[in-house]
Parts: structure tokens; sequence; C-alpha cells
């Protein structure tokens, strides 16, 4: 009653009279003042989370569950003929990550909050984002993301820097974006921009002349690096983020009247991968313009900042060439210099030097030797970091190291993604899990109860259905409900596999093509965006989009069988994805996927991971146990002896006949017909003669996996049961357990 007097007072009218938008703008108004009526997390050590990314999905229906009033409010609208799910289409999401390790710090930022952390987040406000993905001729093509309206939940603050740059200063300005806890306080994700910025210079597609910083610092997220003036860019936003990072916290600091010579007791900052990290140098050198002695200010930051990293990819480990950091912040080089000085003064070996021998700055160095922590993702990938990628630092500084595996929040991939299995999961097991996800495995105690997994099974089903709906709306492609759902969304990279996915549903259509056909229809959906510069990936879209095509125009092999590779794969499109899934995808070469967290959104839901041992899969295998995990594949030892030993050869395996007809397929007329020969032909090129990431290695053990898990699922009653394990077990990835961990043994805040 008293929500809906509030929400028509803020309409002005009735609510079945107004549209989807006024109902929208009225709701933006009610979260703003509940929100103002809530307080600031205020306590004395204060967390400053930078990331260039913050994947943060819409926020409407976010706000509204962690205020407390979405199931009430959703009631309402629906009792006056309005659907929220309608409502929220309504908002931008922002377009402020790439993938993985942006949505972690979305996630984070939440679970920082709602655990009642003094913790914002310090980034960048990219007008245009990450690019928008669209298709032409079954390929990828780039378009600005223009996500910032008049309505987005940033909010302008007075807050101002100067930022110096070699040849002109920069005033920056700070958008705020509130960050509501879970029945809890509010923090603020703080965002930087200039108000010079020229929208207007991007005319086609996402090229524009990069070299006018004044006019395009802000505009794009990770703009194309491949040429100098992109990395050039880069550098510049990121000295830009990290001197209003390093202002903002001594500004905080002194109107707190703490000391600055105690940084450390009161702040904590976390450099999210290497992006962040000239935050160093620059708080070292602002401390010593507030006249601390550098040998001290050293001192000082590094008790106060961490480090995490997220990939073990060479080509995302920064190094940046000397020459171009002068060109950016010459100001800053002394005390890189005098970094790399006490460095090289104790340790003689090439591997740690900040500075190398071709003059080539390595970020990952300097966060190591100048924060108090390392940790990786997830207990796997901290382990290779330790005894191979970082071996060299772990020798040097083993009390470094740490783990924290990954978390998501529940908030966004429960209750908000499938609030039928969240409604589901209090009638059954109570709202405990709210606050302790732990208390998911509650539901164990209906593990052999009948009508409690058939329920489950009813609300994956409805899932599917509401997704074959918004496919058929985006995509235009018709899914039969009665197929196996099997789903690959992830950034397209080499190392992931999609392309192998790919090769297992030419496997698949050439049996059907045989006359083998499946006991029931299977659809394999993908999606993802390919780095604009990054042709291998952009290839693989390639093939996937006329696999559709070609499957589609096939009406025996359609009945069967469906690819769809979805256009503009994103947070909200994976909201929509993952609780319809039953087969979840995490195909990755073991030892490259850091972590994964689309695998525990998946588990939580209730799909069963088919995956290599890799990143989190193993400790989701951990939870849910050998019998609740399809896994396949060489180990990560063997994949790290087949780099060292360089004894992977693809043409080998190429040459055996049952992989070789799938490879030999990709450059088929019956494909080529509705592609492009030459893409097509590179891609088939690169597998055989190259294939880094070793596409082959693990082939035929995925197929035969793949074929096994399809006829575990017509035993419909034990499929039920582990998707009944795989929710209760899912509580370990909650990201609340991950923020305790972080808080507890690196950042202590509560101190
Ligand atoms: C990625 C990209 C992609 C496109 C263009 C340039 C560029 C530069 C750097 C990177 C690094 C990405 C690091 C990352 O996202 N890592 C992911 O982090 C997740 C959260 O920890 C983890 O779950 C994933 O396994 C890991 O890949």
């Amino acid at each position: 009653m008293q929500l809906e007097k509030t929400l028509t007072n803020l309409l002005g009218k009735e609510i079945k009279d107004a549209t989807n938008f006024e109902i929208y703008l009225a709701l933006q108004k009610l979260v703003k003042e509940m929100v103002n009526s809530k307080p600031d997390i205020k306590k004395d050590k204060k967390l400053y989370y930078i990331s260039a990314e913050f994947l943060i999905g819409k926020l409407l229906s976010n706000n509204l569950i962690n205020l407390g009033i979405y199931k009430d409010l959703r009631g309402l609208l629906e009792n006056n003929g309005k659907s929220l799910a309608e409502i929220e289409e309504i908002e931008n999401e922002p377009s402020l990550g790439n993938g993985g390790l942006g949505r972690l710090a979305a996630c984070f930022l939440d679970s920082i909050a709602t655990l009642g952390l003094n913790g914002d987040g310090v980034g960048l406000n990219y007008h245009f984002g990450l690019f928008k993905q669209e298709y032409k001729n079954n390929k990828q093509y780039e378009e600005k993301n223009d996500w910032i309206t008049p309505n987005s939940w940033l909010k302008p603050t007075d807050i101002s820097f100067e930022v110096p740059f070699k040849d002109l200063t920069v005033k920056s300005k700070l958008y705020d974006i509130d960050i509501v806890g879970y029945k809890n306080g509010v923090n603020s994700l703080r965002l930087f921009d200039i108000e010079t910025i020229d929208e207007s210079v991007v005319k086609k597609g996402i090229d524009f002349d990069q070299t006018n910083i004044e006019k395009v610092l802000t505009l794009f997220l990770y703009p194309d690096d491949s040429t100098k003036e992109g990395q050039l860019l880069r550098i510049y936003q990121q000295y830009f983020m990290v001197s209003n990072a390093a202002q903002l916290i001594i500004l905080e600091e002194k109107q707190k009247g703490h000391n600055l010579r105690k940084l450390h007791k009161h702040v904590a900052i976390q450099i999210n991968d290497t992006h962040p990290t000239l935050v160093i140098p620059e708080l070292i050198r602002l401390l010593s313009k507030e006249g601390i002695e550098m040998k001290e200010s050293i001192k000082i930051v590094t008790k106060t900042c961490a480090y995490t990293n997220h990939t073990i990819l060479s080509e995302a480990l920064e190094k940046w060439p000397y020459e171009y950091l002068e060109q950016v912040c010459p100001h800053l080089m002394p005390i890189i210099e005098a970094l790399d000085a006490v460095v090289n003064s104790k340790h003689k070996k090439e591997n740690v030097q900040i500075i190398d021998e071709d003059r080539k700055v390595h970020m990952a160095r300097i966060d190591m030797h100048y924060s108090h922590s390392i940790n990786g993702v997830a207990a796997l990938h901290t382990e290779i970091l330790k005894n191979s990628e970082l071996k060299p630092f772990y020798k040097l500084y083993p009390e470094k190291f740490n783990n924290k595996t990954n978390g998501i929040t529940f908030r966004r991939w429960l209750m908000h993604a499938n609030y039928d299995l969240a409604q589901w999961l209090d009638s059954m097991i109570g709202t405990g899990w709210h606050d302790n996800a732990n208390e998911l495995q509650k539901l164990l105690y209906f593990h052999n109860d009948y009508n409690a997994l058939e329920a489950i099974d009813i609300i994956k089903q409805n899932n599917k259905k509401k997704l074959i709906t918004y496919i058929k709306e985006r995509e235009n492609v018709d899914i039969d409900p009665n197929s196996i759902f099997c789903i690959q969304i992830k950034r397209m990279h080499e190392y992931k596999r999609q392309q192998m996915n790919a090769l297992y549903v030419i496997y698949k259509y050439l049996e059907i093509k045989n006359g083998n056909i499946p006991v029931r229809p299977i659809t394999c959906i993908f999606g993802g965006k390919a780095a604009p510069a990054y042709t291998t990936a952009k290839n693989v879209i390639h093939l996937l989009k006329c696999l559709q095509d070609l499957i589609e125009n096939d009406p025996v092999v359609s009945k069967h069988l469906k690819v769809v590779m979805v256009t503009n794969y994103n947070v909200s499109y994976a909201e929509k994805l993952i609780p319809a899934c039953e087969v979840s995808e995490q195909i990755s070469l073991a030892s490259k996927e850091a972590s994964g967290t689309g695998n525990m959104k998946f588990m939580l839901n209730g799909a069963i991971t088919l995956g290599t041992i890799d990143g989190a899969n193993v400790e989701i295998r951990e939870q849910v146990g050998d019998e609740n995990i399809f896994t396949f594949g060489e180990s990560s030892n063997q994949v790290i002896n087949h780099y060292n030993n360089h004894d992977y050869v693809a043409k080998h395996y190429y040459e055996k006949a049952n992989i070789k007809r799938l490879v030999d397929f990709i450059t088929d007329p019956s494909l080529v017909k509705y592609g492009d020969l030459k893409a097509l032909t590179d891609l088939q090129n690169e597998l055989i003669n190259k294939d880094w990431f070793m596409t082959f290695l693990d082939l035929e053990a995925y197929i035969n996996t793949k074929e096994y898990v399809f006829s575990r699922y017509e035993d419909r009653l034990s499929w039920r049961k582990m998707m009944c394990v795989n929710i209760a077990k899912a509580g370990f990835f909650s990201s609340d357990r991950t923020i305790l961990d972080y808080n507890k043994e690196i950042w202590n805040l509560d101190e």
C-alpha cells in the first residue's frame, strides 16, 4: 500500500495510466530517495578498488533488490498490468568493461557494500565504453555504444583535479554511481572523466584520431592498441585514472585529518590487474610533494597497495616502452628509475628487473616489488603463478603470495536473473541463504525428493522458453524447447577454444548427415565479442555464423541441431542465457583460464559443467564431487610440459582421419557458400599450422565426453539430482565469501 502510494505520488498519476518510461523515471527517483536516506558506509579504514573496468550491468532491478523492495514492486506493477522486465529494457547497460575482470569488479562492489565494508571503486567514465557488436555478412563489426543518457545513474560531483601530462594539464571531473549494498549501506563507484571530451570525433564505427588527448581521452575502453597511438592513448588513460585516484585518496585522508605517514593504517588500495599500476609511482610522487621523503613514501605505498593477477597470457602482462611513458608522464620517470634502482641493487637477475634490457617497463613487476600482497584468482591459477609464471617473484617474496578464489554476487545472478528459482528456494529452505550463501546446502535435504527435483527442472524448462522468446525477438531464430541447451558465452579467445566447440558442431552435423540422429535435438548457443584487431577470434565468429546458416537452411539437420551466435553479448544477455542453460561449456586449454566466473553463474543456476580441469572448474569439481560434473582433457601440468618441450604439433593431430575430416569441412563449399573463403581458409591454416592454444589436443576427448553428457541427460532423474547438487554447492562461489577473504587477509578494514 505504502509503495503504491509513493509510486503514484512520484508519477502524478495512476500506475496503470503511466507509460513504461514514466514508471522507469519514477522508480529511479524512488531509488535515489531511498539511497539518500541511507547512511554512507563510514569507518576508519577505507578500500579503494582501482580498476580500468567495472562491468556493472543495468542497475534498476539490482538496486530495487538491494533496497529490499523488488518483490513487492514486481507484484504491484503486475497488478497494474505492467511488467518490470519490460521497464528494465529502457535502461542502457553501462559499457565499462571487456569481460571477466570487469564483471568481477562489479560483483565485488556489490559484496563490499553488502558486507558493510567501507570501499569505493575508482575508474574511468568511458563515453562509448566497449563497442557494440554487429554482424554483416556473418562477420563482426564494431559500432560505438553511446550508453550515457540524461537518465543514466551517473551523478556529477564538484570534485575535479588537475592531471599533469608532458605537454598539457587536463582538468578532471568526477561522476559517482551509488553502490547499494543488499539490506545495508551505500558506497560509490567513482568514475573520472574530462569535460573537454568531443564525442563528434567518432565518425564511423569506432575509428577516430587518437592524438588529440583533450578530446578523446575517455571516449573508449581499451581503444585498439595495435598501433603506437593506441598504446599511447592507453597509457594516457591509465595515468589519468591513477593520478585522479591518488589525488582523491590524499584529499579524503586530509579531510579526515589523517596523517599521511600512516596511510596504510587508513587506506587499502587494490590494483586490479596491471592497468592501475602507475598509482604506485604517482602516490610516491604525491607523498614526496607532501614533504615525505622518497624512501619513506616507498615504504608507505608498499604497505598500502595490493595486486591481483587475472591472467597468465603474456599479451596481457603489460610492458610499456620507456619512451612512451616518458612521452606521457615524464615526471614519473625519476621515480620509476628509483624503484628500478632499488630492485637492481638487491637482485641481479634480469627477469625481475622493472626496466628490462630493451628499455621496457614491466608493470606487473612494479606491482610485485612494491605491493604487500600478490594474489591469483583461483587455487590452480595461484599455484601456476607460484610455480611457473611468477616463480622468480615467489622465490623473492613467498609471504606476499595468496589465493582469492573468485566469486559472483547471488543478488544479480540468482535473485534477479532467476527470480523463479530464488522464490522457490525461499519456499523450500528459507531465506537464510540471502545472507549466508552456504545455506544453499540445505537443498541437499531434497536430493531424493522427486517432487522437489521435478520443480527445479520445471523452472529450468520455463527459463528455456523465456530465452526462446527473447532469442526469437533479437536474432529471429527458432529454438526447440525440447532440445538440450549447451551454452558457451565469454570473450572470444583461442585459449577459451570456442573453435573446439565449433568442431563439435561440425562433427554432429556430419553425423546427422550420415543418418546418426541424436535421441534429442541439441541447441548450441554462443555469445562473445572479439577484440577489433584479433583476426583469428573474428574468424571463429565467422565460422560459427556460417555454421548457423548452413544448419538453419538444411531441413533435415535443423530438426536435430541448432547453432546460435547471439548478437552483442553483454551482462543483460547473460542474465537471460544463464538461467536457461543445461550444459555449461567451460572448455579452456588447461592452465589458461585463470578462474572463470561464468562457470560459477551457470552452476548456481543448475547447469552442469562440461569442462577442462582449469581455473575454478577445479574447485567446482571439489564442491560437487566427480559425479556431478563432466571433465575431460589434459591437465594443466601436461599442457605446461607441452609448451616447455615444444612437443605439441597441430599437424600431427590433424593427420588423424577423425580430426582431418572436421577441420577440412571449415572450407567445404557447402559452408563457404555462407561466408568468406579467405577468412575460413585463414582460420583453417591457423589451426593446422599453429594452433597455439592446442585445440586438437582435447578434441576427441571433448566429443566423446559431450556424447556421454547427452546420454546422461536422458536419465532425467539423475540429471535433476545433479542440478540439485550444483545449486546446493554453489555457496562457496558467493563473492561475499571472496570479499570476506580479501578483507581478512589483505585489507583489514575493520581493524
Ligand atoms: C584482456 C584484453 C582483452 C581485449 C583487449 C585487451 C585486453 C587486455 C587485457 C586483458 C586482460 C584480461 C584479464 C581478464 O579479464 N582476466 C579474467 O579475469 C577473470 C576475473 O578474475 C577470470 O575469471 C578469468 O579467468 C580471466 O580470464
